[in-house]
């Protein structure tokens, strides 16, 4: 079976030691690191969705599948750090209040540093004011937010409300995020982007920061 394969399928397994190694046999033989993310990594992660959304595995199971992606991907993080050039700038990022996802988020914020950027990560649970208050305190350029539910989605047009509220809509960009998440409802709440996935969250804050 091809390397990305067996990761994958030990990813769905839970096998976090296993996982670890083939990432990095993955890495010595070559692999490009977010070939090994995306093929093998997040594809295992895909078929743990899909069965999670069928009823097929439960919350326990899943649970142990995101330990062994975290696992995995921890490996991969300095490699994409030393990939390309260096950009400046600060991000604040987190999971929107009521939601506990956090491996998508986690993702994004390992391409972001792999650009250069600092990143400050407030991690799940997050509320609207709590990203604003950093964002101001800390001088963040871009507040980051990740929404894995239908149900907590709103939350993100809380931030870009309480960032007007604030009276630093102007000065910080709004990213927004996650599976539920579409361009129609960044449009529709006035956040400054949406992206599909990690990588092109990071290509975009690169280029909001170079404005
Ligand atoms: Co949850 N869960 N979950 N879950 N879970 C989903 C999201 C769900 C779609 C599964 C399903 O039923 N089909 C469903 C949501 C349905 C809906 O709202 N439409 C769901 C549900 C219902 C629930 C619970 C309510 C289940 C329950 O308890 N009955 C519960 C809620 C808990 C809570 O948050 N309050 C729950 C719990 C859990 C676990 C704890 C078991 C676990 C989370 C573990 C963790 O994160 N540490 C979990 C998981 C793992 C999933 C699935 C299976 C996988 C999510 C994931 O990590 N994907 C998920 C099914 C699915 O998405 N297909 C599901 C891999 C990850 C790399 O992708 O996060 O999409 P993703 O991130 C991508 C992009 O979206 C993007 O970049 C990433 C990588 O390229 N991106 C951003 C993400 N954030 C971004 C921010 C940005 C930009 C891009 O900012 C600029």
């Amino acid at each position: 079976m091809e390397l990305l394969d067996q990761i994958s399928e030990n990813l769905q397994k839970g096998k976090a030691k296993a996982v670890k190694e083939l990432v990095r046999q993955a890495i010595d033989e070559g692999i490009p690191a977010d070939t090994i993310l995306n093929e093998g990594l997040i594809s295992g992660m895909d078929v743990i969705g899909a069965k999670f959304k069928a009823n097929e595995i439960f919350v326990p199971e899943v649970l142990i599948a995101a330990r062994a992606m975290n696992m995995g991907a921890a490996l991969l993080k300095p490699i994409l750090a030393e990939d390309g050039a260096k950009t400046t700038g600060k991000v604040c990022i987190g999971t929107v209040k009521g939601d506990l996802h956090d491996i998508g988020k986690n993702l994004v914020r390992m391409m972001l540093e792999s650009k250069g950027l600092e990143v400050i990560d407030l991690g799940v649970d997050v509320t609207a004011e709590r990203f604003v208050e950093t964002a101001q305190k800390e001088g963040c350029q871009i507040i980051c937010c990740s929404a894995l539910l239908t149900t907590t989605m709103g939350v993100m047009a809380d931030v870009v409300k309480a960032a007007k509220d604030a009276g630093i809509r102007d000065q910080v960009k709004i990213m927004i995020g996650g599976a539920p998440v579409t361009q129609a409802y960044c449009q529709q709440i006035g956040a400054d982007a949406y992206t599909p996935d990690a990588a092109t969250a990071a290509e975009v804050a690169v280029a909001l920061l170079k404005g």
